[in-house]
C-alpha cells in the first residue's frame, strides 16, 4: 500500500489540500498529475470537510465554458451549492470557484481564474 503524505481520506474519496498557490487552471493541472482533480462538492458533509482546513483554496468548480452557468470540472451542474453571501457576483470577470468564508457553511466565491490561491484535489477511492 502507497501512502502519499498530504492526503486525507474522508468517506469514498481521499483529499489533498497544497501547500503552495497556483492559478486555478495550473491546480487542476498539479491534481490530474496526482490522479485526481480539482474537488466536486455534492454533500454537506463534504463540504463541512472541505471547511475544515481554515485556507482560501480551489475547488472544482468554473463558469468558463458559459458564463453565469456553473459546472464541476467533471462537466456535471451543482446538485448543492453552497455560495456565500452576494456570490457569485462575477462582475469583474470572475469564473472559477474557491472556498472563501470558510467560518461560514455558504463559504463559496468566484475568483479571477489568474489569481494564486491554495488547492484541495480529490480522488474518488470507492464507490
Ligand atoms: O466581497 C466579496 C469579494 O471580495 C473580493 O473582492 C473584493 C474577492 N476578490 C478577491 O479577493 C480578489 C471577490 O471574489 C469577492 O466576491
Ligand atoms: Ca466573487
Amino acid at each position: 500500500l502507497k501512502v502519499e503524505l498530504g492526503w486525507v481520506l474522508f468517506k469514498c474519496s481521499t483529499y489533498y489540500v497544497s501547500s503552495e498557490k497556483k492559478t486555478w487552471q495550473a491546480s487542476r493541472d498539479d491534481c490530474r498529475q496526482r490522479g485526481a482533480d480539482l474537488i466536486i462538492i455534492n454533500s454537506e458533509e463534504e463540504q463541512s470537510f472541505a471547511n475544515q482546513f481554515k485556507v482560501y483554496m480551489w475547488i472544482g468548480l468554473t463558469d468558463l465554458q458559459t458564463e453565469g452557468t456553473w459546472r464541476w470540472v467533471d462537466g456535471t451542474p451543482l446538485s448543492t451549492s453552497y455560495w456565500g453571501t452576494n456570490e457569485p457576483n462575477g462582475a469583474r470577470g470572475e469564473n472559477c470557484g474557491d472556498i472563501k468564508s470558510f467560518n461560514a457553511k455558504n463559504s463559496w466565491n468566484d475568483e479571477k481564474c489568474a489569481n494564486s490561491l491554495n488547492w484541495i484535489c480529490e480522488k474518488k477511492v470507492c464507490q
